[in-house]
């Protein structure tokens, strides 16, 4: 249900090319049967008798088609909701037990539009308020995710309200660097990029890591998830950028032996955008927080860095919290990236860092690997 008086016109992400696209007509490619080719108003609205193809709906809502006076990313349509407009759609789980997150992409539509527009996004167990930020990117149009929740067997079916859904496979979690303690330490698992959207996804404050967007890990205030297509991602497909100033990161937390060390290993880098400045980035493990700072050129700077810490709780809260923002030449808000986080127990070659209880963090780091693989 929309809030507020205004209107969004919503863009249909397709699904990256290795997961099955779950939705009908995810894209509106599809349009109601009273729309002509030879049109001359980009609306049309939607009747009980005149749907669009695998949606329902209530309310307001409109089909948008591309034209000379309107601009659409992606394959030209998309829909228009109104105050009170609101589309369903109801899909097949499948696989067993599967975590499904819902990527899409918003504008701004109609007349006085605001940036304090707000959508709800449902599913069974589950609803977001997600909010068109229009602060951290340089296009109108700007991709968001929402975790839907977990379906524990392919025979049941998810209704949800609106668009293309991924799927993540929850029984075999990827772990992507050997003795990494951290499941998800190089963000690989997150949200489905939008097919031909140059400006990462958006992802919202979420206190709950396992019921997010990015497996694993919780989010606090905003952050873009970002793939290596578009931005300068330091490892593999996918990094965090940490876009908004205000105490803004992510965090997790992993099981650890009370009382030995451990050491934290990132790489902070700028996503060679142009954002340039000292951007200072809070790492907490344990009880232990330190500041980092890397100084940022705007073209593509990576380094990593590390903290030793010794755990005093089971289970340990791993962050990272920015507390610096910079601008784009564009005046878009940005920020560091993170990525390659790797928790390791601190090894017998970290010695004279830990000059009591080395022996002790050798024998408990092979007992935390047998804990994992069991
Ligand atoms: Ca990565």
């Amino acid at each position: 249900m929309m809030q507020g008086k205004l209107l969004l016109l919503l863009f249909i992400a397709a699904a990256a090319a290795a997961e099955e696209d779950l939705l009908q007509n995810a894209g509106f490619e599809s349009p109601p049967l009273n729309v002509t080719a030879n049109s001359t108003t980009p609306f049309v609205l939607l009747t009980q008798t005149n749907p669009i193809p695998g949606w329902t709906f209530s309310g307001t809502v409109q089909y948008v088609t591309a034209g000379p006076n309107m601009s659409l990313p992606g394959n030209g349509h998309a829909i228009q909701l109104g105050t009170d407009g609101k589309i369903n759609q109801t899909f097949r789980a499948n696989g067993t037990a599967m975590d499904y997150v819902l990527t899409f992409t918003l504008a701004p539509g109609g007349d006085n539009c605001s940036t304090s527009t707000t959508m709800n996004v449902s599913a069974p167990s589950r609803s977001s308020l997600v909010a068109l930020e229009q602060l951290y990117g340089s296009k109108e149009w700007e991709s968001h995710a929402c975790y839907l929740g977990r379906i524990p067997s392919h025979s049941q079916s998810f209704p949800i309200l609106v668009f293309s859904a991924a799927a993540l496979p929850t029984d075999d979690p990827m772990v992507e660097i050997p003795d990494n303690l951290l499941i998800n330490g190089g963000f690989e698992v997150g949200p489905a990029f939008v097919t031909n959207s140059t400006e990462g996804i958006l992802l919202e404050e979420d206190r709950d890591f396992t019921q997010s967007a990015l497996q694993q890990w919780s989010v606090m205030g905003i952050v873009k998830y970002i793939d290596s297509k578009h931005f300068s991602v330091p490892h593999g497909n996918a990094a965090i950028k940490i876009v908004s100033g205000d105490i803004s990161g992510i965090r997790t937390t992993v099981a650890l032996k009370k009382g030995s060390t451990y050491n934290l290993e990132f790489v902070m880098g700028d996503t060679n955008n142009s954002c340039t400045g000292n951007f200072i980035v809070g790492a907490q493990g344990g009880p232990s927080t330190q500041n980092f700072t890397l100084q940022s050129d705007g073209k593509g700077t990576t380094q990593k860095f590390s903290m030793l810490f010794k755990a005093n709780s089971n289970p340990t809260p791993i962050s990272f919290t920015s507390f610096t923002q910079g601008q784009t030449m564009d005046f878009a808000f940005c920020g560091l990236v993170i990525d390659d986080v790797v928790l390791r127990a601190a090894s017998c070659g970290l010695k004279s860092a830990v000059k009591s209880g080395v022996l002790f963090s050798c024998i408990v780091f092979i007992v935390s690997a047998l804990n994992i693989i069991g």
